[in-house]
């Protein structure tokens, strides 16, 4: 099946359960009026428990995302890892060139001047970590590089005329 065929067949399925629901709401004008007050406290009933499940879900999205939350591990491990500034500014990341592996490493990330982002693409040139850099502002980014290799820093936060070629190469491990 081609994909322009998919295509038409997933748009009558949807065009057909968006007509079925008018004709739904339209017959349903038809029915005799009912009570206002019969009416609204259903709705006003549906209406809390719709509320009460909401906050149930994100009361339990909340409690199971938390552990994940980076920065808190980052401010954790603060003691034992290596720190390594890095100032952005227009257009520049300034940072050493070579960084150990297998070393956890926090980035002290701030600007110079305007707000930047500070991302790290790993050799194979995908996006591993990234932190806002802003001006009068630390960030802290934890990273263990667990490859050796060119990683490079960019900038992801538009930041004036010269952003899109605002990046840094660094190498981690080697020497
Ligand atoms: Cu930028």
């Amino acid at each position: 099946m081609s994909v322009a065929v998919k295509l038409l067949i997933t748009f009558l399925v949807f065009a057909g359960v968006a007509i079925a629901i008018f004709i739904v709401i339209a017959v349903s004008t038809k029915l005799p009026p009912r009570d206002q007050h019969e009416v609204q406290r259903r709705g006003y009933a549906i209406r809390g428990w719709w509320f009460m499940g909401l906050c149930l879900f994100v009361i339990a999205a909340f409690a199971a995302s938390i552990p994940f939350y980076p920065y808190m591990s980052a401010t954790a491990a603060l003691a034992p890892a290596r720190k390594v500034p890095v100032i952005a500014e227009q257009y520049a990341f300034i940072m050493p060139s070579h960084l150990p592996v297998n070393t956890p490493i926090i980035f002290e990330v701030t600007s110079r001047d305007v707000n930047h982002d500070f991302g790290i693409y790993n050799p194979q040139g995908h996006l591993m970590a990234q932190v806002q850099a802003m001006p009068d502002y630390t960030n802290y980014l934890r990273v263990v590089f667990q490859e050796p290799g060119q990683y490079s820093a960019r900038c992801l936060e538009y930041c004036g005329i010269g952003h899109a070629i605002m990046a840094k190469t660094f190498t981690v491990g080697g020497k």
